[in-house]
């Protein structure tokens, strides 16, 4: 990886992945890409920055060429609770929007790492050890938008050859940017409501269990993947990889460990509970380890520990 294109740079992913990248492959060999939400200050004075709609095909095609991209890392997208508010709009930037960088590939001999999601399986998939290869009928938008985009990615390297290569992630904790509109953002909004106020009312029944992953290792699993030999990957799109799996009820507790003080309360949100019960409860992500080495570093103590130091400071409380 010599020339790198970050889209969706600036959202919850992008934010952490393109500083990590910048630090390993050089500030000045990874272009930023983003699209309505305004970057962090210390992403755009860290590295060259851009700003264009991943659905304008000639634009993107243009950066490609301009910067002589290798890799792109295509996380612009629209997340599982927002993309059943704005199907329509969902399904024209994720598919429409993976189809252009997968065309930009080909044409420029790029290789693709491409996000997918647990969204991209449903209630017929098993749902404990959830295997790498089984039924995947997704009951959202978001979740179609991510089978479709394996499938995709499957094509493009079977048919034209592109180095496309993805994870299906589980819910993800940052410190640093806030996620966007997804069904998993409670693990992250707690640790701001417990730091500030103490209470927080989650919009997941208390006994929802998801996989869950620290930020860290999301990126390190990126990086870890697209810098692997290919010529061992017998899975490309998607591997499934997971760290912890928990209830809101357990997170609590972990944090309560810390913060004695702390309470949950629950406000359900029908749709995002609705999301979260079609989702797997822990993956078996095996075949990642097998294939590249896969292996997390932070489990739900560790996570939690660091969660609350590094947001106590931002807030001020440090
Ligand atoms: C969402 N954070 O909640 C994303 C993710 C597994 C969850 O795909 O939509």
């Amino acid at each position: 990886m010599k020339k790198i294109l970050v889209t969706g740079a600036t959202g919850q992913i992008g934010s952490e992945l393109t500083m990590a990248l910048r630090d390993r492959f050089g500030a000045d060999n990874v272009l930023a890409a983003g699209h309505g939400r305004p970057p962090l200050s210390k992403l755009q004075q860290s590295g060259p920055y851009c700003s264009f709609d991943v659905r304008d095909a000639s634009v993107l095609r243009q950066v490609v060429e301009d910067y002589q991209i290798d890799t792109i890392f295509h996380l612009a997208s629209l997340l599982s609770a927002v993309g059943e508010e704005k199907p329509q709009l969902a399904w024209d930037i994720n598919m429409n929007g993976l189809l252009n960088v997968l065309e930009a590939a080909r044409v420029h001999g790029c290789a693709v790492f491409f996000p997918s999601s647990i969204g991209a399986f449903g209630p017929g998939t098993p749902a404990v050890d959830t295997p790498q290869d089984t039924i995947q009928r997704p009951a959202t938008l978001y979740g179609i938008t991510k089978v479709s985009g394996e499938l995709l990615c499957d094509y493009y390297h079977r048919r034209f050859g592109v180095d496309t290569r993805g994870l299906r992630y589980p819910g993800l904790i940052s410190n640093v940017a806030l996620p966007g509109g997804g069904t998993t953002d409670y693990a992250v909004d707690i640790f701001y409501e417990a730091v500030k106020s103490g209470h927080y009312d989650c919009f997941l029944d208390a006994d929802t269990q998801l996989d869950m992953m620290y930020m860290p290792d999301a990126i390190d699993a990126a990086i870890w993947l697209m810098t692997a030999d290919g010529r061992k990957l017998r899975h490309r799109n998607a591997f499934n990889i997971t760290a912890m799996s928990f209830t809101p009820r357990q997170l609590a507790a972990e944090i309560q460990k810390h913060l004695p003080g702390f309470t949950i309360g629950y406000r359900i949100d029908p749709v995002r509970q609705a999301i979260a019960d079609s989702w797997p409860r822990h993956m078996d992500d095996s075949a990642a380890r097998a294939e590249w080495g896969w292996r997390p570093r932070f489990g739900l103590p560790k996570m939690v520990e660091d969660m609350l130091e590094k947001i106590a400071v931002k807030l001020g409380k440090g």
